[in-house]
């Protein structure tokens, strides 16, 4: 790692069960897909902001700032909702799995977290935010394969986001693996 930076992402993890059953849909898909590169279950994440690049003297600041956010912002619930895509048609650039629930908590915890870092330094992002959580990429599926078929196999079971999590971004023995630094637990 050059000069001690890390690359860092702020994301919300998920309990066992619904890491399963996006592994279930995954496999389902990889399947029938021609070619795609599914996150490993171990990955599988919903982002709430990308940092990249972060100096040792940032890392300080940058934890502050997300303690601040979670002390005020309280737990919610969410479930997964329906597998869509970026990019409209096969290869499908990103296919993701969309929550729903208490979407106006998330997107406020988020807005939160875009503010705190701005505080800080980090450029704002100015995209809008489409929470979703990345299943695979560059992922080519047949015609015949629509993405409401997987939408159709998510239970829609709620659960809780009690806390989020800061994550450094790391190639290992060829491998992208993402490691939890700080986990940053909102008011119950
Ligand atoms: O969880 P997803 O897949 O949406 O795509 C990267 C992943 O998001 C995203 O940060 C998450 C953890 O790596 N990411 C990587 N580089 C990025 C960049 N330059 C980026 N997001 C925005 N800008």
């Amino acid at each position: 790692e050059m000069g001690g930076n890390m690359r860092l992402f702020v994301a919300i993890e998920f309990p066992e069960e619904i890491l399963c059953e996006l592994e279930g849909i995954q496999n389902k898909m990889r399947a029938l897909a021609g070619y795609g590169r599914f996150v490993t279950k171990s990955n599988l994440h919903l982002t709430l902001q990308f940092l990249g690049e972060v100096s040792r003297q940032e890392f300080g600041p940058i934890v502050s700032a997300l303690h601040r956010v979670a002390k005020i912002q309280p737990a919610f619930s969410i479930r997964l909702s329906r597998v869509g895509s970026f990019g409209k048609s096969s290869p499908f650039r990103v296919i993701w799995a969309g929550v729903d629930g208490d979407i106006p908590r998330l997107t406020r915890l988020q807005k939160d977290i875009v503010t705190a870092l701005g505080k800080v330094g980090f450029l704002q992002e100015t995209r809008p935010y489409q929470p979703h959580i990345t299943l695979g990429r560059d992922v080519e599926l047949s015609g015949k394969e629509s993405l409401g078929n997987f939408s159709r196999i998510l239970a829609s079971a709620s659960f809780p986001v009690k806390q989020f999590v800061l994550k450094e971004s790391k190639i290992e023995n060829g491998k992208l693996v993402y490691h939890s630094l700080h986990f940053f637990r909102l008011v119950i």
